[in-house]
């Protein structure tokens, strides 16, 4: 059987629904070998709908139908047809109640969208497209609906029965069941339903909102989990005090629930007032947490939580809306992420992501505006593109508006839109009405997909004082769009002169009190600036902030990125201008033998970095880290993974052989025995000494690896544990390696998310993770192919993470690639399609490793039965070839 080419779906084909939901009636009843689901819908005809005979459609995926009622009375076999995927009622009276019971199988669940089982416990996931695999239902976010759930389960078995709302009633039933009845009193799109029904343990708190009402906040966990709570409460009630400061947010139920899951697609879900977390997003305590676990649960706890209002309050219109909730809350939670730590690390960690991995979708074929104009399984869409760049569009008008228009827009798009389901082009009105400004032309970054090039030129006129620079925008060809209008760009700049300092930036002579800083807004596909009264030629530090999500090419020297790199103003560009002047010594170095030199100057400016105390120590540890490998191939025209490796490499050691002592001294200085803290000092100090210990293992120095051993021994926290075991595990130290590697096994086997950080260390590492090794973790006992976050674990770190390895000439790693999706897309097609990702840019690659690559696609494409999610991206990666 091969698969039949799924359908497209089209944003201009876009209609009101047929029919309207005012109300739906749940009943779960829950038991081991499946569950029986009573729906109870109030349907009446929408009048917007251009044709009032219209039969009903309800959507419906892997339901057994057992009987369908109207208005109480059975409807007949002939009444209805099942259709494909849906359920077809033709005659149907203008208001109904239409009752459906439909059997579902949770247990064998593996696709994890619906209702399924992990762990032993039942629990939900219906974002996009999943409340159809629990009943019939019109599918789609722009109806929405008053929800009562109704939960029946065994009670020894499943004592906490959760929904979303209120609880409102609860009770016993025979043969030791029980039930409990929640009532969610705001209307909502099905995707943002929730049901769990577990053996749980409860941590409460209470947060107390800016209006004075009392919120009963509670997480619910496994009960070998209850001590790993503290840091995801704690940021539930950082984030809604913030949204209350910065947004004028207060939330509006009285309770908001989370609940953690170990199986899980993604990080978590923002159902109304019952968020769903991925095990791995929630729980934390330092002794199995890392620095970057504790961030990033901070992050994605305040972006569920900032969902209330951007997202479920005001709603997506359809998916190819996505954007509006993510693009918007991801910007909300970098910005919340800036206020809790430091704003400049922030920024650099997004840009790379950008730079690194968004990039490169909008260079590839599965390329596609923030706001698509089609797609074949939404499932695919929650890109980099609609998450990332939506959120740097977001920003940028943050920045053309300044805050106060900015809160102004948002405050006017809350009030506006409040309980609808909206589209970005309202959102981009609701900031145009607020602030007056005209964003119509920025409204193209919605549109265009592809990452818009600067390239920028400037001569200095001596005479005159003045300084010209000139910028081009371009933006490249993406499937099925070219020729692109120009975009709306703030280019934020300064000007530095020789002491390093910001120079004032007048754009006419005469011009006073003028800033240091700039925005300068980019309209036209060519521009020249003209800066008056520079008595001598500047240094530019352009794209500062990273104010645009766009590529700026300009020559600078080496020197002049030396420069910028001690000197300037700019946090965010000093970075910029140390990681510009490592890709150019790597690039130079990727042609040239073994013998090739590395520029001194790096050299000299990493000694700076190591040694100087007075610098800002959590930007150091950022500027120590070079440039990733994934980010040279994606810089690369046609990249040759490998000679990027060797160069890279060197670069690394000759850094670390010729900086040894000053590493060591970098190492004692932050020896860090105080208690375990959260703060940006605390967390660069242990950043800066794990990288230093690890760039001296890269060199097996001795002395290092004993510091290691004993940092392993006796660190109080996994951020040190995990370095140490990280740096041993990427040395040549092999028998080092594998005693530790045992050690922490044995320690922690019991922990799965400490478990999963063992895999990942040794699937991404090029010493460790060699194919064979990569073949034997896929076989450890503590490996489940069921497990999306054990699969992540071990082949998406190998193919995303180990570059070197996956990319061999011998084309074994895309082999092992295309056997392992092959295999996944059966059990979970979500997470099937999402490991393809690093075989879709094949063509980026030098023609040794291409060729391989598309063998690879081809092989998933031949697979009898793929699923949409698979055949979307595989045959749009072979598109044309
Ligand atoms: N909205 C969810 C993502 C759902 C993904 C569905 N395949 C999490 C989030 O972005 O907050
Ligand atoms: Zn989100």
């Amino acid at each position: 059987m091969r698969t039949n080419q799924p359908r497209t779906i089209y944003l201009s084909e876009y209609q009101v629904p047929a029919f309207l939901v005012d109300h739906v009636d749940l009943r779960f009843e829950l038991f081991e070998d499946g569950a029986r689901v009573h729906s109870t819908l109030t349907i009446r005809r929408n009048p917007e709908f251009p044709d009032q005979g219209e039969a009903l459609v309800l959507d419906g995926d892997s339901l057994v139908l057992e009987s369908v009622r109207m208005n109480g009375e059975a409807v007949p076999e002939n009444g209805y047809q099942l259709k494909g995927e849906q359920l077809l009622v033709p005659e149907v009276p203008d208001h109904f109640e239409l009752t459906v019971v439909t059997w579902i199988e949770p247990q064998n669940n593996t696709r994890l969208e619906g209702l399924y089982k992990s762990s032993g416990m039942f629990c939900t996931q219906c974002e996009a497209e999943g409340f159809r695999c629990i009943t019939f239902f019109p599918d789609r976010p722009d109806v929405m609906a008053r929800f009562r759930t109704r939960i029946e389960a065994d009670r020894a078995a499943y004592p906490v029965l959760l929904s979303n709302g209120n609880d409102v009633d609860r009770g016993e039933l025979v043969d030791g069941r029980h039930f409990v009845t929640w009532e969610d009193p705001f209307p909502k799109p099905c995707y943002l339903f929730a049901l769990v029904a577990g053996d749980l343990v409860e941590k409460r708190d209470t947060f107390h909102t800016c209006s004075g009402r009392d919120i009963d906040l509670r997480i619910y966990v496994e009960s070998r989990n209850a001590q790993k709570c503290d840091h995801a409460m704690d940021s539930l009630k950082r984030s809604m005090r913030w949204d209350e400061e910065v947004y004028g947010r207060e939330y509006d139920l009285d309770i908001f629930m989370i609940v953690a899951v170990d199986d899980f697609n993604m990080g978590a879900m923002e159902n109304k007032g019952l968020n769903i977390f991925n095990s791995s997003c929630v729980l934390a305590s330092p002794d199995t947490a890392t620095d970057a676990a504790f961030q990033r649960i901070e992050a994605i706890v305040a972006h569920e939580y900032f969902h209330n209002w951007s997202g479920n309050r005001v709603t997506c219109r359809d998916w190819f809306q996505l954007s509006l909730k993510e693009g918007f809350t991801v910007f909300r939670d970098a910005e919340f992420s800036a206020d809790m730590g430091s704003p400049t690390v922030k920024r650099i960690e997004d840009a790379t992501l950008m730079r690194t991995a968004q990039f490169a979708e909008d260079a590839g074929p599965m390329a596609h505006p923030v706001r698509p104009a089609s797609y074949m399984e939404i499932s695919n869409f929650y890109t980099l593109t609609i998450y990332e760049k939506g959120a740097e569009v977001v920003r940028m008008i943050h920045t053309l508006l300044g805050p106060e228009l900015f809160r102004k827009g948002s405050d006017l798009y809350f009030e506006r839109h409040d309980g609808q389901a909206v589209t970005t082009d309202d959102f981009v009105r609701a900031m145009e009405d607020a602030s007056g400004r005209d964003l119509g032309q920025f409204r193209r970054w919605y549109e265009q997909a592809g990452t818009p090039v600067l390239d920028v030129s400037d001569e200095y006129d001596a005479d005159q004082g003045v300084y010209r620079l000139k910028v081009q925008q371009r933006i490249p060809d993406t499937p099925g769009q070219t020729d692109k209008q120009p975009q709306h760009i703030p280019f934020a700049l300064g000007l530095l002169g020789a002491d390093g300092a910001d120079l004032p930036l007048a754009l006419a002579d005469g011009d006073t009190d003028v800033p240091a800083s700039r925005v300068l807004e980019l309209t036209e596909a060519e521009h020249t600036f003209e800066f008056h009264g520079l008595a001598e030629r500047p240094v530019p530090s352009l794209l500062r902030g990273f104010s645009a999500p766009v590529r700026v090419h300009y020559p600078w020297t080496r020197d002049q990125l030396m420069f910028l790199a001690s000197h300037d103003s700019d946090g965010f560009n000093r970075w910029d201008a140390g990681q510009r002047l490592a890709v150019d010594v790597i690039q130079a170095l990727e042609g040239q033998a073994d013998d090739g030199e590395v520029d001194a100057r790096l050299i000299d400016a990493y000694r700076r970095l190591l040694n100087d105390a007075t610098l800002d120590q959590a930007l150091v540890a950022k500027m120590l880290n070079l440039p990733s490998l994934a980010y040279l191939i994606e810089l690369a025209k046609e990249a040759d993974v490998q000679a990027l490796h060797r160069a890279r490499e060197k670069v690394l050691t000759t850094l670390a052989g010729t900086l040894r002592e000053d590493l060591l001294a970098c190492y004692h200085r932050n020896d860090d025995s105080d208690d375990y803290q959260l703060t940006p000092e605390a967390i660069a100090r242990r950043s800066l000494r794990n990288t230093a210990l690890a760039w001296l293992l890269r060199i097996d120095d001795a002395e290092a690896c004993d510091l290691a051993r004993v940092q392993f021994d006796r660190a109080s926290n996994m951020t040190d544990q995990m370095g140490a075991l990280r740096a041993l595990v990427n040395s040549g130290f092999a028998a080092e390696r594998g005693e530790v590697l045992d050690g922490f096994y044995q320690r922690w086997q019991d922990d799965p998310q400490v478990v999963e950080q063992w895999f990942s260390v040794q699937a991404a590492s090029t010493e460790a993770g060699h194919l064979g090794k990569i073949r034997a973790l896929l076989t450890h006992p503590a490996f489940e192919w069921t497990n999306p976050n054990k699969v992540r674990s071990v082949i998406g770190a190998f193919a995303g993470q180990n570059l070197s390895e996956f990319h061999q000439d011998d084309a074994s790693g895309y082999r092992f690639l295309a056997e392992q999706v092959r295999r996944l897309d059966d059990l979970n097609p979500q997470i099937a399609a999402r490991l393809v990702a690093p075989l879709t840019r094949w063509r980026k690659f030098a023609p040794v490793y291409r060729e391989g690559m598309k063998t690879a696609l081809e092989m998933i494409r031949d697979k009898d039965g793929l699923s949409r999610d698979v055949y979307e991206v595989v045959h749009k990666s072979l598109a044309g070839s």
